[in-house]
């Protein structure tokens, strides 16, 4: 098992959070609420509004998500989902755990305000004007900046109604 942060719309509540529960593409399990320790951007960017955390420790917010523990296969699963390594990367980043949420017998539980250390889908691919876009401490595919997120789906439809029109 593998401790993945998530931050964008894998989260609860968020687009993609329903992909993690998708048996099909392995086992995740929420473990706990988190915000690394050190500051990075957290934009909204592309003309599918995608979140990305940029690669730049030192810069943005404190950014706050979610641990999840997750299988070989999830993990897998979630490496092709976020095209590693041409739109992001898995790196290891260091997090202060909120709140522990694991429901599971047997485990290490971490306590809120303890230090860890998790996997978070990060970027440095990033474009030149990125790092002075607006950055977020926590992100919300439906926030006040009305930035919503177009799903894979929305996206996919879009290109194949083009195609036909060609
Ligand atoms: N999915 C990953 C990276 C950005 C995104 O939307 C996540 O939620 O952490």
């Amino acid at each position: 098992m593998t401790r993945v942060f998530v931050y964008g719309t894998l989260k609860r509540g968020q687009p993609n959070n329903y992909r993690m529960f998708d048996t099909s593409n392995g086992k995740a399990e929420l473990i706990a609420s988190a915000s690394t320790t050190q500051k990075y951007p957290l934009i909204i960017t592309t003309q599918h509004n995608i979140p990305f955390l940029l690669n730049i420790p030192g810069q943005g917010h404190r950014v706050r998500g979610e641990i999840y523990k997750v299988d070989d296969k999830m993990l897998e699963f979630l490496d092709d989902f976020e095209s590693v390594p041409q739109m992001y990367q898995r790196t290891l980043v260091k997090l202060e755990v909120e709140e522990w949420e694991g429901k599971g017998e047997g485990e290490e539980r971490l306590a809120g305000g303890s230090m860890t250390e998790a996997f978070v889908y990060s970027t440095t691919t990033y474009q030149p004007d990125w790092p002075s876009l607006q950055s977020y401490g926590s992100y919300d595919a439906y926030g006040d900046h009305g930035l919503q997120y177009e799903t894979r789906e929305a996206r996919e439809r879009c290109s194949r109604v083009a195609e036909e029109e060609d």
